[in-house]
């Protein structure tokens, strides 16, 4: 048996005495999302990307899918899964809930180890449901060079790598102490199940990063569920971490293994990528955990606008810092701001949707800009401060708009 932890061996026995095994795997195999089949190459597809993206509401970028941001105007608190932005360092692996396992091993657990526990097990500890954004570290990197003028290397995105969801699981803190974690563990480093990430020639190893176990043990959740479905395959089925304000690159998807470690542990994607260098960090980069904040339009850039009408302008903002306090707009260019109206109440973790009526007159281009400031304080500069692989962009976005 593959079991060598206690309290996993009881849930084991758990699951067995819930019912026959039959009916246990047969819950488990209806588990697995609707899978479309062989991924045709269709207008809009990616390579490596299961779903579906239609153009209309996603930019395929490389083995990435970026939503179009100016159509979460027709969604609401949270982001539909169909319609969620995909990143993918390789392509996303179909796997199989019923023959899959987690793997906790390294020097941070006392006791026999690796400590494996099967989708069975996780699914029956206490779960948790929490919403949360997912947003890449590059999110918005484009506006570095379209915005600021300034070069910038990685994915183009424009302001759609990011989404909300509803997420159920269970604690990370659970399993790490079912699992028996150390006092002196100080880092883990979770890795995917997907391809060997390769660039330059170099292999690069599966896609993972350290994560401190005080996060680890704080709000990270093991997430088998979005939007009250199976996690589809793209977003880390059967199990993927959700690392609630932090980048993206956090949430692994695929979970296949977590190292525990009574040491810090580095990878190339703490080393290399998602560091911050450039003129304002020191030499050997700076650590990146938290997101920032963000604010914009749900309006394509260079939207026509009929002037001598009033328009209901209607965007989001979210801080991964603290909740939005509140959003301003201008419409001539940040000499004069006013308050947008907030459609949610604000709560950590999520974003906040918001209007304002606008009554243009005269025809012609006009920048349209928002700003949200957080319950900490922080607000979003005019400018966002370089580095060169373009993260964490949180300058007040310019809107282009052309009134006609
Ligand atoms: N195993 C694995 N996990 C991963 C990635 C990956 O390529 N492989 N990409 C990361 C990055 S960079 C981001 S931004 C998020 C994106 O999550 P999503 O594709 O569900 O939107 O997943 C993260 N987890
Ligand atoms: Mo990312």
């Amino acid at each position: 048996m593959p079991y060598s932890s206690a309290p996993a061996r009881r849930s084991l026995l758990k699951l067995l005495a819930a019912g026959p095994v039959a009916s246990a795997l047969g819950g488990l195999a209806t588990a697995a999302p609707a899978y479309a089949g062989p991924v045709d190459v269709l207008a809009g597809a990616a390579p490596g990307i299961v779903k579906a993206l239609p153009p209309e509401y996603f930019t395929v970028r490389g083995t990435n899918a970026e939503a179009r941001y100016e159509t979460f105007a027709d969604t609401g608190r949270l982001t539909p899964a169909d319609r969620f932005f995909v990143r993918n360092h390789t392509s996303t692996p179909v796997l199989d809930a019923a023959d899959w396992k987690l793997t906790l091993w390294g020097d941070g657990l006392h006791g026999r180890t690796p400590v494996h526990f099967t989708y069975g097990q996780l699914r029956d500890l206490p779960s948790v449901t929490r919403t949360a954004l997912v947003e890449c570290a590059g999110n918005g990197r484009s506006l570095y060079t379209t915005q600021q003028g300034e070069p910038v290397t990685g994915t183009p995105w424009t302001l759609g790598a990011v989404g909300a969801a509803r997420w159920r699981g269970v604690r990370l803190a659970d399993v790490l102490r079912s699992a028996g974690i150390a006092h002196d563990a100080v880092d883990l480093q979770p890795r995917g199940l997907d391809d060997p990430y390769v660039s330059g020639g170099v292999d690069h190893g599966r896609v993972r990063r350290p994560l401190p176990v005080a996060k680890a043990l704080d709000d990270v959740i093991l997430a088998y569920e979005m939007n009250g479905e199976p996690l589809p395959y793209d977003h880390g089925f059967p199990v993927r971490l959700i690392v609630p304000n932090w980048i993206g690159i956090a949430s692994i998807k695929w979970l296949g293994d977590i190292e525990v470690s009574t040491k810090p542990l580095t990878s190339p994607w703490s080393t290399t990528w998602y560091r911050l260098f450039g003129s304002a960090y020191p030499a050997e980069g700076a650590p990146v955990d938290f997101q920032t904040l963000k604010s914009a339009y749900e309006l394509p850039f260079g939207a026509t606008l009929e002037a001598d009408r009033v328009h209901r302008l209607t965007g989001r903002a979210w801080s991964a810092l603290a909740p939005v306090r509140s959003v301003e707009v201008s419409s001539d260019g940040g000499a004069h701001w006013r308050p947008a109206r907030l459609v949610d109440r604000p709560r950590a973790g999520g974003w906040v949707r918001w209007d304002a009526p606008w009554h243009p007159r005269a025809t012609g281009p006009v920048t349209l800009l928002s700003r949200t400031t957080d319950e900490a304080g922080n607000t979003q500069p005019e400018r966002a401060v370089h580095n060169t692989q373009g993260y964490l962009f949180n300058a007040v976005v310019r809107h282009p708009v052309a009134v006609v």
